[in-house]
């Protein structure tokens, strides 16, 4: 089996040790690595963040699964595995919880300050320039959801608690939802407070919130995004946080990690994190578990434990 970019440290020693994986070498080693290996490798492991191209399916003619440890597989071409008879999978669900605990203190980050109050009290204000300036209140707030799915639900249930009224928007009405429903995202955006995207990426989803849409949030309204960078429009948001129109952004992901737009280093308006938002010791457990569970499946019986159905 082949690996495909890093990944947990644990899982990358499981890999090597006890599944003798190869490692898919940089570009200029590639043709006599193929040459050597393509035939023989029948799964590859990788994540959200380097993924299977096209382009190395057609190296490996006997590839059969690509497993990914993440719930999101953007970076790996789907349908030019689909139309090779390529089965993938990903870590759904075992993320759920961690990933709306940060959507959920990054709206408290984001609309209280608190990465700026603290930044502020380091920096010796509290003594030179006094009290910092009054915050907006998360409780009752109005939040727009996009992408109410398991992880969009899980930052819902959450907000709940701090009654606010909840909004979504979908491809799709979910049936049974307790929460609003928007057809269009920019609708969605105009009735919220708050703007929260946890849609997952691709082609289907890109840009999906646009300048349009930013302008609908307005200068009193804030956006979180935990899903993926390519979600929203990058240049549009990072104007609108720099002129004021819009009140602020609390952001776990980016158009192209780990870089982040150098106009947000400085903004206060902003909270700024390094896409942690399944990086916690047990949810990172859970996920190289099920990423070795698919594995194991797929070595097994040509399965997979959690495919990913489109
Ligand atoms: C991971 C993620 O950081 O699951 C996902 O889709 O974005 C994160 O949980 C990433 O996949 C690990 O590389």
């Amino acid at each position: 089996m082949l690996r495909v970019g890093p990944l947990k440290p644990s899982l990358m020693d499981t890999l090597t040790g006890d599944y003798d994986a190869l490692v898919l070498p940089e570009p200029s080693e590639r043709a006599a690595f193929f040459s050597q290996h393509g035939e023989s490798i029948t799964a590859a492991v990788t994540s959200g963040r380097t993924g299977v191209d096209a382009e190395l399916m057609s190296h490996l003619p006997n590839l059969g699964a690509i497993v990914h440890f993440g719930v999101g597989y953007d970076t790996t071409d789907v349908d030019a595995a689909a139309q090779r008879g390529i089965g993938v999978s990903n870590t759904p669900d075992v993320l759920n919880d961690c990933v709306a605990d940060l959507a959920v203190g990054l709206v408290i980050d984001a609309l209280r300050q608190v990465s700026f109050s603290d930044r502020y009290v380091r920096a010796g204000r509290w003594i030179s320039d006094g009290n910092t300036p009054l915050t907006r209140q998360v409780t009752g707030k109005r939040v727009g959801i996009i992408g109410l799915g398991r992880i969009g639900t899980a930052i819902a249930d959450r907000l709940v608690g701090f009654r606010c009224a909840i909004s979504y928007h979908n491809r799709n009405e979910v049936d049974g939802s307790p929460h609003t429903y928007f057809s269009t995202p920019a609708a969605l955006a105009g009735a919220v407070d708050v703007l929260i995207v946890a849609a997952s990426g691709g082609k289907g989803t890109r840009h999906l919130v646009d300048a349009d849409v930013l302008d609908a949030l307005g200068p009193q309204g804030y956006l979180i995004n935990i899903a993926r960078g390519s979600v929203v429009d990058e240049d549009a948001l990072v104007e609108r946080l720099t002129d004021g129109r819009l009140a602020g952004a609390g952001l776990d992901v980016f158009a192209n990690e780990p870089a982040v737009p150098e106009a947000l280093l400085t903004l206060d308006n902003v909270v700024l994190l390094p896409h942690v938002g399944s990086g916690t010791v047990e949810t990172r457990a859970a996920m190289e578990a099920l990423t070795l569970q698919n594995l194991d499946q797929f070595l097994a019986d040509g399965t997979l434990t959690t495919p990913v159905t489109r």
